[in-house]
């Protein structure tokens, strides 16, 4: 029996109090402790900034790399070791701004993982810069007269370029985002989640009270069907006065690990893929 697995450690935890970083933390460990997955199974990749010190605080593997490139890391370790479960973490600075090209060769992609992104619609870390999901007019030490451009919507992003698992959720909901990360995790193939985050220090506008009075759950709408794509779209596209939150899209695909050959010999590091002498293809 794995589920009294607590994935703490007992590294002393800096982010600010109130910050939503805490529910993710909380939510992302229930959900590991209920997977049955122990510590050495899975790899939590981390991005750079506030949310990316996550990697620091749960007891698993973990690797942290360039700002906005932890999804290249977490397919490359996924396919050098396909049987791990692979959780890349982050903000929305790094993942949709840096690293925005990533998110949309994932999601077509499909490589069994999941991506959790802190979206406190700034740069928490470097002390609230506007990032791609700051608000139109939002104003920051870096748009003294508010932000010109439009924000981008993650999780229509991620559907267009053929995801097959998207997510909303938001930190107020600890319950909803440990059973949305549950899923993810169980989900074969690629799964995005944007979770709606409060940066106390820095984004005074986008706050717990702010998303509270707007979000509502898909799933409260017996009518919703989560695998028919033109209804993902219209409820990803609430974003506003009203906020859709919950597994937005789900469909059963083909992972691109089961369908590379040589990976159903065995994972590459079990074939000793390391060994082979790769200098021909380098000249
Ligand atoms: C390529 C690159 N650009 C900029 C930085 C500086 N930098 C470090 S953290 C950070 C902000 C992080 O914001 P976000 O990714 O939204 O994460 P948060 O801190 O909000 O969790 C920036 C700009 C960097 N380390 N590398
Ligand atoms: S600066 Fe913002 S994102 Fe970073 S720890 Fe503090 S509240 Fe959290």
């Amino acid at each position: 029996m794995t589920d009294n697995i607590s994935f703490d450690n007992k590294t002393k935890i800096t982010w600010c109090p109130g910050c939503g970083n805490f529910s993710l933390i909380a939510s992302l460990k229930k959900a590991l402790s209920a997977s049955g997955l122990r510590p050495e199974e899975i790899v939590l990749v981390g991005d750079i900034g506030c949310s990316s010190k996550i990697t620091d605080y749960v007891e698993v593997n973990t690797f942290t790399g360039l700002h906005g490139r932890a999804v290249p890391l977490a397919q490359g370790i996924k396919l050098a070791n396909h049987d791990l479960n692979v959780i890349a973490v982050g903000g929305d600075g790094g993942l949709y701004a840096e690293g925005g090209n990533h998110i949309i060769h994932a999601s077509r992609r499909n490589i069994n993982m999941t991506l959790i992104v802190n979206n406190n619609q700034i740069y928490g870390l470097t002390k609230g810069q506007t990032s791609p999901t700051s608000e139109k007019d939002y104003i920051s030490s870096a748009t003294p007269d508010g932000v010109i451009e439009k924000p981008i919507n993650p999780i229509l992003i991620a559907l267009a370029s053929g995801a097959s698992f998207a997510a909303r959720g938001y930190a107020g909901d600890i319950m909803q985002l440990t059973e949305i990360f549950s899923q993810a995790i169980a989900h074969k193939g690629f799964a995005i989640i944007d979770v709606l985050s409060p940066c106390v220090s820095f984004n005074k506008v986008n706050t717990l009270a702010y998303y509270k009075e707007r979000v509502y759950k898909v799933d409260e709408d017996p009518a919703f069907d989560k695998t028919d794509l033109g209804q993902a779209i219209e409820k990803a596209r609430q974003f506003g006065d009203k906020i859709a939150t919950g597994i937005i899209y789900q469909s059963n695909e083909p992972s691109y690990e089961e369908q590379v050959s040589v990976l159903s010999k065995g994972t590459l590091v079990g074939q000793n893929a390391g060994s082979i002498d790769i200098s021909p293809l380098l000249v």
